[in-house]
């Protein structure tokens, strides 16, 4: 049987711990799991945390990045991998929208739409939010997002509020 190879969309964010270096690990962790291909990690941006109540400036900021990738799990296998990577990396469940050392989001699983208790692919708020759109219009300005058109005419809608950041400069600070 030849499996099917499907491209996918993962989004990370962390705002607690050593933000760039658990996403780079947790990315290399996803990246080398059997069944998952072609994995490229998009630069990483400084965003405001977006609580229930809105953008909450004093909250610790998130470094958030995408990556593109195939593979020929399932999603729910898929999903499996990324809550073991994110446990991994000390996630707890409390709070919702709550900071955290790492989350890691299945944006788009190939044209598919998943909706069930653990799942619902497309992500339903990755076009209003510049954290997930800014990163991954660095990664490929031609994007489109199924269901709501270009990523840059989404991401020029809602505003950018990221910001890039320089990771040489990062690790020296
Ligand atoms: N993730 C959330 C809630 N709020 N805010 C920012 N800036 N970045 C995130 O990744 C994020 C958030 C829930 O997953
Ligand atoms: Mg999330
Ligand atoms: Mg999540």
């Amino acid at each position: 049987m030849i499996a099917r190879i499907v491209p996918v969309l993962f989004a990370f964010g962390a705002n607690l711990g050593d933000r760039g270096e658990t996403i780079e690990r947790a990315a290399r962790e996803l990246a080398e799991t059997v069944g998952v291909s072609d994995f490229v990690l998009s630069p990483l941006r400084e965003t405001v945390a977006l609580t229930e109540a809105g953008p909450d400036p004093e909250a610790p900021r998130y470094l958030n990045a995408v990556a593109t990738a195939t593979t020929t799990l399932g999603a729910h296998e898929l999903l499996d991998r990324m809550q073991a990577i994110e446990t991994e990396h000390g996630r707890t469940r409390d709070i919702r929208w709550g900071d955290r050392t790492l989350d890691i989001d299945l944006i788009l699983y190939g044209g598919g739409v998943v909706r069930d208790e653990r799942l619902t692919v497309p992500h339903p708020r990755a076009h209003e939010r510049d954290f997930v759109l800014a990163p991954w219009l660095d990664l490929d300005p031609g994007a489109v997002l199924m269901g709501h058109g270009r990523v840059a005419d989404l991401l020029a809608r809602i505003g950018d509020t990221t910001r890039p950041i320089d990771r040489t400069g990062d690790r020296d600070a």
